[in-house]
Order: C-alpha cells, then structure tokens, then sequence
C-alpha cells in the first residue's frame, strides 16, 4: 500500500467516526423536532423585574423555553444595573443561590414570584416603573441572550 492509500483511508475513517458520532448524539431516545444539530433551543420570554422598595436588591423573572432536543442550564446572569446578579432558588420560603438551573429538552425554566429568580445585588440605583433594565443570560451550552428587562409595579406577577 502506499501511504497516499494509506493517508485517504485515514479520512474515510475520520469522516466515518464523525457520522458515528452525530447520530449518537440524535440517537438518545429523544424526538428529533427537525433541529439538526440536536443541541438546546433557547428562548427566553416574559421577562419583568417588579420595582423594588429598596435600592438593596430586586429580583427579575421570566420563562426560558427550549424547543430543542438537549438540556441546558442558566448558569449566570449579569446586568448594567448590578454589580452581582445571582441565580436563587425558593425552599420553604427562604431563598438560596444555587449554581445553575436545568432547562430540559423540549421544556421550559420557569423564574416566577415565589420559586426561582434573578437576584440583583450592589444595586447601581434603585429601579423604578418605566424604566428597563439590560440583562444578560448565560448558560452552559447556548450562547448568551441579551434582554431588555422592563421594570414593572411592586405588584406586577406577569399574568
Ligand atoms: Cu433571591
């Protein structure tokens, strides 16, 4: 053999590995919606931060929706108005940071009053009705999504 026929058998092999390897990834036993790399989908909506009574701290909500065929996680968040935004989940009425949250496949991350949510800290100024607030969403696989959060009344649960 030549190392010519040597070098071409090489790359069949490589492209074949790589074929191996998409429809693995395809082959997990979720529904394939027509997305043909497999990976997350990421869409975020609903997004508001309800005006806050201090300049301590605010929180921000909204929904991520995934229509694509892998899981995904929030794994941080940061914003023109915060020094820190941390992720906090909700436990017996007392809320915690947590490192990430799951955003699966064909499902949704719900940050709603009571439950998970942004926490704004080292407030640059306290928000108020009216104005909007620049957020952005990392997470684990998905590139980031920039939002323009609109800050709503004390009230305001998003329905
Ligand atoms: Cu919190």
């Amino acid at each position: 053999m030549t190392a010519a026929g040597t070098r071409v058998r090489a790359a069949a092999a490589t492209a074949a590995l790589a074929f191996t390897l998409i429809l693995g990834a395809c082959g997990d036993g979720t529904e394939d919606t027509g997305n043909a790399g497999g990976g997350p989908e990421l869409a975020a909506t609903g997004a508001y931060i309800p005006e806050p009574p201090t300049d301590a701290m605010a929180g921000g909500f909204l929904t991520v929706e995934n229509t694509g065929g892998t899981a995904d996680a929030l794994v941080s968040a940061s914003s023109d108005i915060a020094g820190t935004v941390e992720i906090h989940e909700t436990v017996d009425n007392a809320m915690r940071p947590v490192e990430s949250l799951p955003i699966p496949a064909h499902g949704r991350l719900d940050l709603s009053r009571g439950g998970n949510h942004l926490m704004f800290l080292d407030l640059t100024h306290k928000p108020v009705e009216g104005d909007t607030v620049a957020v952005e969403l990392r997470f684990e696989t998905s590139d980031p999504i920039t939002l323009d959060v609109p800050v709503e009344a004390a009230t305001h649960t998003g329905e």
